[in-house]
């Protein structure tokens, strides 16, 4: 007796631990949703647009650490999941991609809805498959798993032609281990270079680390507080590091880059060794390469060698992984007292701390970020938007633990957070998710509320409502004489009524002293999504400030 391919790749996914799928139907996925009609075991979530599907299942990714998985149809079905994708692949997420393509024969004859979705990816995942014969499709699941989740994190494409799904395959096999040629992640780091680099800890006078993305997939973050408790490293975190280390501990430096605190800025600027562990080096963290860290040895940890080197150049380079490495690291290093360095960084600190002005007139945004850091005890996950809420929730919402905070760094998607909400939900029922929005991003994927009411999922939106595309305004008021070209969203929507026509609770607080009781409302919903509206001031700007292409010692702070 044989089995359908789509059956098939129902089981696998069922090997691989799948427990959500993320998707929308249409004609070359049908053979595939015939079998989910059946399944009981796979959560399909149907979405109202395939970009909030990959974002769904990168938020899940992002909140679990396990690979999320979305679908979509071929043609327009898959072209919508390009940007979600992108995002993945930009913030190294591991996801799996399924898209439907039409029947291997009508291949290259423009048929209707082909797209060359293998071509048009080919930059945007780690890999991707064209499935042109049904008995390979189990396999195919296998090793896009494997190499989802495994080296350095990313998504994977699988592109199933309808009647390779739609055919049957002898039997279904026994998942076996995934071998392949020529992709053999480093998890070991170089004994040498790893005593190089506790020699270099141990000689510097004013060390610092640094933290990115990389230390929470590795799942490095106990090494980490080790590490830096052990030798008094104060830790710096880029916008993807952001709970890896926790915000409240004392050696805790904040966020570095455009929107980072002046201690981790100037921090970075004066230090003569930078322990970077799981980061890039973005130009949003680094500002000007030339000028970034002009003292300081760097030593670069990473699992994916293409990294070392890339934007800053590494005087002791370790490829391997973060966890691993640091192990190995925090054995052989010998302890390292507190000194001069720690104080001086105590009166940056002391000197700039994040600030706004608090007003009883008008709600500042900041505030709003701060009273919902404080109803949720700091315990929350939160996911952004993109834009001036984005950086005031990295700002203002402290975190202590890994998958805290999902948030699009390399891309910078408008849109992401409020689908990435229903991942990291549907993944962690048990916390609270709240997605710190701006009134512009919000209204590119708003139609994902329908999603989230419909299949009682209860986030929580909570709109910065600027009336603006606020962070572009700031750039022009700050950098183009005030000249606001197309950013006003003015009477754009009504944000109450949106969220009542796709069956969520809409709440709205238009003054400061509305801001606590309306957060701790939409807190009690639990059967239902909630949007809150909050009328923030409009031409508040996010401080401090590196312009584009400037040093990061050179902040704006108002
Ligand atoms: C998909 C997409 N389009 C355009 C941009 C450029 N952009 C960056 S921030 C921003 C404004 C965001 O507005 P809003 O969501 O209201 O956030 P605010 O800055 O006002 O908090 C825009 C248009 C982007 N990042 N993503
Ligand atoms: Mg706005």
């Amino acid at each position: 007796m044989g089995i359908k391919a789509a059956k098939a790749l129902i089981e696998a996914l069922k090997q691989e631990g799948v427990e959500v799928i993320f998707g929308i139907p249409g004609g070359a996925v049908i053979p595939i949703y015939d079998v989910l009609y059946d399944e009981k075991e796979i959560r399909h979530i149907l979405m109202r647009h395939e970009q909030g599907a990959a974002h769904a299942a990168d938020g899940y990714a992002r909140a679990t650490g396990k690979v999320g998985v979305c679908m979509a149809t071929s043609g327009p079905g898959a072209t919508n999941l390009v940007t979600g994708i992108t995002n993945a692949h930009m913030d190294s997420v591991p996801i799996v991609a399924i898209t439907g393509q039409v029947r291997v024969a009508w291949i290259g004859r423009d048929s209707f809805q082909e797209a060359d979705t293998v071509g048009i990816t080919m930059p945007i995942v780690k890999h991707n498959y064209l499935v042109k014969d049904p008995k390979d499709l189990p396999d195919i699941v296998h090793e896009a798993f494997y190499i989802a989740r495994t080296g350095r994190p990313g998504p994977v494409l699988i592109d199933i032609p309808v009647d390779v799904s739609n055919a049957e395959i002898d039997e279904m096999p026994s998942s076996s281990e995934v071998k392949l040629r020529g992709y053999k992640p480093v998890y070991d780091g170089h004994p040498l270079m790893i005593r190089r680099a506790a020699e270099a800890i141990e000689k510097a006078e004013r060390p610092i680390m640094l933290i990115g993305g990389g230390v929470i997939w590795s799942g490095a973050h106990e090494e980490v507080k080790e590490l830096a408790e052990k030798c008094n490293l104060p830790v710096a975190h880029t916008l993807m590091g952001k709970g890896a280390f926790p915000e409240t501990h004392e050696l805790s430096l904040g966020m570095i880059g455009m929107h980072g605190t002046a201690a981790a800025n100037y921090a970075a600027t004066y230090s003569d060794l930078i322990l970077a562990v799981g980061t890039r080096f973005s130009d949003r963290s680094t500002g000007r390469v030339e000028t970034f860290a002009p003292k300081a040895k760097i030593i670069h940890i990473d699992i994916d060698p293409v990294e070392i080197g890339k934007c800053v150049k590494a005087d002791i380079p370790i490829v391997g992984d973060a966890k691993k490495v640091l192990r190995e690291l925090v054995k052989i290093v010998k302890p390292r007292p507190k000194g001069e360095w720690h104080e001086r960084i105590e009166e940056w600190k002391r000197q700039f701390p994040l600030r706004y002005k608090y007003s009883d007139e008008v709600i500042k945004p900041q505030f709003v970020v701060e009273q919902i850091y404080e109803a949720t005890k700091g315990e929350a996950i939160i996911t952004t938007e993109v834009g001036q809420n984005q950086m005031w929730a990295a700002q203002y919402y402290k975190c202590t633990r890994p998958r805290q905070f999902i948030s699009s760094g390399g891309l910078g998607t408008m849109g992401f957070g409020l689908p990435a909400a229903i991942g990291a939900k549907v993944g962690r029922p048990d916390q609270i998710v709240i997605d710190i929005a701006g009134d512009g991003s919000v209204l590119m994927t708003c139609q994902q509320l329908s999603t989230a009411a419909r299949e009682k999922i209860p986030i929580k939106v909570m709109v910065l409502n600027n009336s603006y595309l606020g962070m572009v305004r700031q750039w022009q008021q700050l950098f183009w004489q005030k000249r606001y070209s197309q950013v006003s969203l003015e009477g754009a929507v009504d944000f109450v009524k949106l969220a009542e026509a796709f069956g969520c609770v809409g709440l709205r607080a238009t003054k400061p002293e509305e801001v606590r009781p309306t957060i701790e409302k939409a807190l009690e919903v639990d059967d239902r999504p909630v949007l809150v509206d909050f009328w923030v001031a409009k031409e508040e700007n996010v401080f401090p400030m590196v312009p584009a292409g400037g040093s990061i010692d050179k902040m704006l702070v108002d």
